[in-house]
């Protein structure tokens, strides 16, 4: 299968560089290790150890290919839909942050499936990304249910060695993964804290609010997802990334903008369509943007 891999960041070169192992990839990133790539191929170590030699590029317009899989940042995706929109494929599938699916369907004619993707990856230097956690992809239809697309991915990222699920249930998954990122990354990056202590410390109930409150945002939209079931996923995926860093608390770490928009953002827009009271999340979201604020990253 031939795949094009934009926004080739720590999770995108981590992912590219495991399917490489078994389909033609190309992977679109920036300069310093597009070029590494091309000249010394792409190692990847920590929990695996793979090197690979994808294609490279730092232009992704103009491409075809079966499959794009959009990793970059939540916020870049309106770039990242524009720049697919010049190319052709079968299928386009988000492994971001947040709910970008939608961006992606209103600027493309393909299919676009809804996917997650539970590998730790840390950048380590140009040409280089660290696996610091294998887990797992899952992709499926952005509607739920059976699709076609669906099941190439899924066969096509097994062929590679790449855990993979096709799940018929993929907008709870999708409101699911929210509640993680909504439990985990604000509170995280506001306290400083690895991902364990977070679900753990004196915060530990802002972040199970926060799962909460998505649920009730799920639930207002019709999708199907508990209170308990959100809860549940924030304390697995705390415990089982105990020790990392949240991406947005490196963000916060590394003086960069956040994905707060995507996260708390996509949050408080839902809920005020639906009249659903989200104080946790509103507050998260207000304090991240106030610390982008005085950083002028907004
Ligand atoms: O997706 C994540 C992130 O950091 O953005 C989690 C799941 C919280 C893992 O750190």
């Amino acid at each position: 299968m031939e795949v094009l891999v934009y926004g080739a960041g720590a999770l995108g070169s981590l992912v590219g560089g495991l399917l490489a192992r078994e389909h033609d990839v190309t992977l679109v990133g920036r300069d310093r290790h597009m070029r590494r790539i091309r000249e010394d191929g792409l190692r990847i170590d920590g929990e695996l150890d793979v090197r690979v030699s994808p294609r490279a590029l730092t232009d992704g317009t103009h491409r075809v290919a079966d499959l794009a899989l959009v990793t970059t940042k939540a916020y870049d995706t309106d770039a990242a839909a524009r720049a697919l929109a010049t190319g052709e494929y079968e299928a386009v599938c988000s492994l971001q942050n947040g709910l970008t699916e939608e961006r992606l369907v209103a600027a493309l004619d393909a299919t676009v499936l809804a996917g997650t993707a539970s590998y730790g990856a840390r950048f380590a230097e140009p040409g280089r990304v660290t696996c610091t956690g294998v887990g797992e992809v899952v992709v499926g239809a952005l509607s739920g249910g059976v699709g076609a697309e669906a099941a190439r991915v899924g066969a096509a990222f097994d062929a590679a060695d790449v855990e993979t699920v096709v799940a018929e249930d993929m907008p709870t998954r999708r409101f699911e993964k929210l509640a993680v990122n909504a439990g985990i990354n604000g509170p995280s990056a506001l306290a400083r804290t690895e991902n364990g202590p977070t679900l753990d410390g004196p915060a530990a109930e802002v972040g199970r609010e926060a799962a909460r409150e998505v649920a009730r945002v799920a639930r207002a939209a019709g999708v199907d997802l508990s209170d308990d079931r959100a809860v549940a996923a924030v304390e697995r995926v705390a415990a089982d990334t105990a020790a990392n860093r949240s991406s947005m608390y490196e963000d916060v770490a590394n003086d960069r903008r956040t994905e707060v928009d995507a996260i708390y953002g996509a949050v408080v827009d839902r809920a005020e369509r639906r009249d659903v009271s989200v104080p946790t999340c509103r507050t998260i979201g207000a304090l991240i943007r106030g610390w982008e604020a005085e950083r002028g990253l907004r």
